[in-house]
């Protein structure tokens, strides 16, 4: 059955991968399937038909057959479990990877995403630097966590897993404010992700969307 998935004609990270349909592409090449990509306006995201399957009027989306999903975590978790390559087959540890796929969305990834909030919609306001200041401690008291965590390890636990997955797109965001470079583990650990066959396809292909819509 054909997958297809929705992203943004136009990025707005410009073909640097941050938006979440790469979540969804990495898991996909990952486990080896091919997918189709239905490009969408920020216009076409807020119409009837995109908000029939995502009712935030948000990139990404996944449609198989009669399923349609949203929610990039939701969606990755989908692909881990039907399609082996994401998730260990040892029931235990299988919770845990998945653990961890929250562990990155809901603790790790909301803090970072403020920082980003503050730095594009806040800079204008008397208090920007100290707000900046103290999203910014925010995030280096959960990377210094995460550091602890992952010490000198390879993965969170054992091989790679959906909650890698998980957890490098959402320190990826973190990377342009020079942060997690303050953590030559977690900085290393990012580098691994990138450099996984499966994510390099990913990346490279939502690079072409963006750089077709910018020569086109
Ligand atoms: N929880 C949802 C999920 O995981 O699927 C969040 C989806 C989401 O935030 N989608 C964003 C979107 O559609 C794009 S990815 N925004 C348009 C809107 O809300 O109207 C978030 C994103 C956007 C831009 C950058 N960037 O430029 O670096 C990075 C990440």
């Amino acid at each position: 059955m054909t997958i297809t998935i929705t992203a943004f004609e136009r990025s707005p990270d410009r073909g640097k991968g941050l938006a979440r349909d790469m979540r969804v592409r990495w898991a996909l090449e990952e486990v080896g399937q091919p997918y189709e990509v239905r490009l969408l306006s920020f216009k076409a995201m807020k119409e009837p038909a995109h908000l029939a399957l995502q009712p935030f009027g948000q990139i990404p989306t996944y449609e198989e057959g009669d399923l349609a999903l949203f929610e990039s975590g939701a969606v990755v978790l989908h692909i881990a479990q039907r399609h082996a390559g994401l998730l260990p087959d040892d029931a235990d540890a299988r919770a845990r990877a998945i653990t961890w796929m929250f562990a990155a969305v809901s603790t790790m990834e909301p803090t970072i995403v403020d920082r980003e909030i503050v730095r594009y919609l806040e800079g204008d306001k008397p208090w920007y630097e100290e707000r900046l200041s103290m999203v910014d401690d925010r995030i280096r008291r959960r990377l210094r966590d995460l550091s602890n965590r992952l010490g000198d390890a390879e993965w969170l636990d054992g091989a790679f897993s959906a909650g890698d997955l998980e957890m490098v797109s959402a320190l990826l965001r973190a990377r342009g404010s020079g942060i997690l470079d303050e953590y030559p583990n977690l900085a290393a650990y990012v580098a691994r992700g990138e450099a996984r066959p499966a994510y390099k396809r990913a990346f490279d292909a939502q690079l072409a969307v963006f750089t077709a819509a910018s020569t086109g």
